[in-house]
This record gives structure tokens, sequence and C-alpha cells, in this order.
């Protein structure tokens, strides 16, 4: 996948290139601009009318020379420090060159935009940027991801106090949803706008009051076919509340695991998070827009704590990861919020005599009603060359499973009962490169990671314990399956039911 980044394409050789010749062109339609005229004073009138040309050129089909004379734009519109010209002038890159080739990855691009409205304090623009980022992912097909970045928008939204615009990102939420017949996603968007509905209370128009009845409609028959949302859940939440990870000693192997924090609130919330390994010391921690990293280890202590801001709604995953020296060792993970307290734990087992490909880690988590936490799993892999491994995941009960490679975010399997076999007419095998009709996961010299989302269809056999066992299988050898991690999932009865 080609991947675009702007930096490159804004320090290049804008100077040698001569405006746009448009004057017979006219009227030039401003409205394809973002922001209010207000927000435009003192950026000058020429490059906004000039801006407005090439978009309206770009939308009659002419994308390579619209891109190039945004391109253009956008480098005057920096050298002047005019950044909501630059800023529309590169959106409209981003949208073209999607159009033009709807397989170019835009999160580098998009991450940079983000980065530069963060940095210049333009926050309302972070939920459009984010809306934007959606709108291309939902017509490039990729509506979990499109689901994921109005998400977003819904959390910047509502930590800015624009309530009726979180609402907007999330009934689209809804319809993307909805349209994909995902009646346990569809729950969730529904138990969280409720949630903003009561504990968030403001005046609604008339048409966002119109809109939020008619698609609760739609899908409400949807939802009623769906299995348990899971308890609901006050505040914040912590997962897996233990985990475990068994690595190779003899092939000096770090030990990792993932935690994930959930704002499940639709408050930005503000805490500090604390690891506390038993034998040995916090040796690094970066916290970053993609979560929190931190070793565990011998060396220099590098402080236990950190203070975390967490917007309304919005997943932090947690990694902890031990390396091979010192062996042994439990870590507890600790949220406080100065009112609350939630705990979790993770323990480091360090052994030999391991096969040439496990599962590395287990835990133990709980469904909860607005939100998803995925099973992580990282494979390990100790062998010389990369070749293939059959994954096999099974439910204890009737579940539908849906196996991602965490690496890459693509969909690797769709398993509708749960059984661990690809045989009904729901199942989905999207990766079988070597048509046995099991997923397979390509294994090279590092660890890859699983993540996987179940979903109980019975909600009688849900309310209990549900184990989800995952083995793999050398593709190419014998065809004996190893068992290498059950997770246990708690399926609470639901304590409220929506709509
Ligand atoms: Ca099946
Ligand atoms: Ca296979």
């Amino acid at each position: 996948m080609r991947r675009i980044c702007f930096t490159l394409l804004l320090t290049g050789a804008f100077g040698l290139s001569t405006p746009a010749s448009h004057a017979a062109d006219a009227p030039v339609d401003l409205s394809a601009l973002g922001g209010t005229a207000e927000e435009w004073l003192g950026e000058g009138n020429d490059l906004r009318f000039e801006l407005a040309y090439v978009i309206q050129n770009g939308k009659k089909g002419n994308l390579a020379e619209a891109r190039r004379d945004l391109e253009r734009i956008a480098g005057i519109a920096e050298s002047r420090g005019s950044r909501r010209t630059w800023l529309e002038a590169e959106k409209w890159w981003v949208k073209f060159t999607f159009q033009e080739d709807s397989s170019v990855d835009i999160s580098p691009a998009m991450e940079d935009l983000l980065a530069r409205v963060r940095e210049w304090s333009m926050l309302g623009e972070e939920i459009s940027l984010f809306a934007m980022w959606a709108d291309l992912l939902r017509d490039g097909g990729q509506w979990l991801m499109a689901v994921k970045a109005q998400d977003r928008a819904t959390q910047v939204a509502l930590d800015l106090n624009r309530v009726p615009r979180a609402l907007e990102a999330f009934l689209q939420m809804a319809r993307l949803c909805r349209r994909e017949k995902h009646g346990w996603r569809l729950k969730q968007v529904w138990v969280r706008i409720d949630q903003v509905l009561k504990e968030r209370p403001v005046e609604l128009s008339d048409s966002l009051q119109a809109a939020l009845r008619t698609e609760r409609a739609s899908g409400a028959g949807l939802i009623a076919q769906a299995g348990p949302g899971g308890a609901k859940v006050e505040g914040l939440d912590l997962q897996p509340s233990d985990s475990r990870v068994l690595v190779s000693a003899s092939d000096r192997e770090v030990g990792r695991t993932r935690f994930v924090l959930t704002n499940a609130s639709p408050f930005t919330v503000e805490g500090t998070l604390k690891i506390s390994p038993e034998h040995s010391a916090v040796t690094a921690w970066e916290t970053g827009e993609s979560g929190a990293y931190v070793s565990v280890g011998k060396g220099d202590a590098v402080g236990a704590q950190r203070s975390l801001r967490l917007l309304p709604g919005q997943q932090m995953p947690v990694f902890v990861e031990r390396g091979p020296e010192g062996g042994q060792e439990k870590v507890t993970v600790e949220w406080s919020d100065g009112q609350e307290t939630r705990t979790a734990f993770g323990e480091f087992y360090f052994t030999s005599g391991l096969p040439a490909s496990s599962v590395v880690n287990v835990g133990e988590f709980r469904l909860q009603a607005g939100w998803s936490v995925p099973l992580y799993h990282e494979i390990y892999y100790r062998g010389s060359r990369v070749h293939t491994e059959n994954v096999r995941v099974v439910s204890s009960a009737p579940c539908r499973l849906e196996i991602f490679d965490y690496d890459t975010g693509r969909l690797l399997a769709v398993d509708a009962d749960g059984d661990g076999a690809f045989r009904s007419a729901d199942d989905k095998l999207l990766e079988d490169a070597d048509s046995d009709n099991m997923p397979d996961l390509q294994v090279g010299d590092r660890a890859r990671a699983l993540e996987i989302f179940a979903w109980p269809l019975n909600p009688a056999a849900a309310a209990g314990d549900i184990t989800i066992t995952i083995s793999l299988q050398d593709a190419a050898a014998s065809g004996e399956w190893r068992e290498d991690a059950a997770n246990k999932v708690t399926a609470k009865p639901e304590t409220q039911t929506q709509p």
C-alpha cells in the first residue's frame, strides 16, 4: 500500500510554479471552504478565491491539475503563515488524492494534519478532520475504521462541550453499523448515545432530534436480534483484570501484555496510572497518541506513575513489557482519579522448551455494554524462515468471533458461531492462502499480534463465563494443533435494556 506524506510535497519546488490563470471561470463558490467568514479574516482574499476555484476544478474531475494547484497554494499559504488556507488546501489535496486512488493509505497525511491543528489550537478542526477521515474510509469500503474515526470525532466534540456535534458523529457511527448489519456494534453506539442524552443534556435542533428518532427506529430490529451487550460500566474501566504471559527464556524473549483503559463516561477524566512491579522497577515509559508503553526490569527507575487525561469514551492501550533478565515478575496496574481506583495484574513467566511458535499471552475479560475490549494475543516465532501458521479460535459458548491481524488492521476471519470451523454460510474466511479452510497468519522473525472480538449469541448461555481458546498449527507440517491460550470472558446479564 502506498503511503502519502505531505511534508515532502510541501517542501518541494513550489516557488517555481506559476499561479493558475482562471479569470474566465467565474463565479467561484466559496461555500466549499470550511469555517466562517470571520475565521478566514486576515488570510488574504486572493488566495481564498483561488483556493475555492481550484476546489471547484477538482470537483469537476480535474484531479491531477487541482492537486498540483493545491500544493502550490499550500506552499504560498505556509510562507505567509495563513493557517486556515493551508489547512483547507491540504484537506482537499487528501480528498482528491484519495478520489484518484482509494488504495492510498491516507493515515500519515491525516495524522500530520491532526498534529498541526492541535499545535495551532484549532480544536474544532480536529473534529472535522476525524469526520473527513471517516468519510474517506467509508468511501474506501473500510466501515469499521470509519466507525473508529467517527468515534474520535465524538470524543473531541464532547471534550470541547459540543454535544450536538458529538451526537452527529454518533449518528454516523450508528448508520455505518446498521448498514453493515452489525447489531452488536450498533447496540454499543446506542448505549453511548443514550448515555450522552441523559448525562449531558443540551437543547438539540429539531432536525437532529428527528435524525436521531429515524435512525433509532431504523436500527431497532437489528439490535433486537443481537446478543447481550454486557454489563453496564461506570466511570473508568481497566481490562483484562488478569493477564499471563509465557515466553522463552532460552531465546531471551521479551514478555509483553496489553491492558485497555476505557473512559466509559461522557466526561473527560483525569487521573494517575501507576505500574508496580513486585521485583523490579519501571525503566521506560512513553505515552503517545497510540497508547502507553511501559518497560519493567532491571536498570534505572524512571518513575512508576503518570498523569493521564482520557476524553469521553476514549480507550487507551497500555502495553507493559518485561525483558528476559531477572525472570518471573508480577506487575500491578492501577488507575485512580482520586475517588475511584481500578486494578489489574500482569504475570510474566520465562521458560524453556517452547515450540517454534506459540501464543504468549492470555487474559480475563468482561463484556461491557457500550465499549468493546478485544482479546489481544501475540504470536512469537522462534524459527528462522517466514512461514504460515493456521490459527484456530474456539469459544465454549456460541459466539460470533471476529479475528483481526492487529499489525495491519485486516480482518482475517469471522466465525459466526465460534466453533472454530468455517462451514456455515455466515462464516467468512478472508485469509487462507493454503486453502485448508483455516485462517492463516504469516509468522516471521518478530512477534505478530491478533485482536479477537467476541460477541455471544445466546443471552442465557452468555450469563456465565465463556472460555475462548487459541491454537496454532504449522500449516506445512503434520497438522497437529497446539492449544496455547485460554481467555476467560465474563458476560454478566444486562442491567439495562436498549434502546
Ligand atoms: Ca463456524
Ligand atoms: Ca489456512
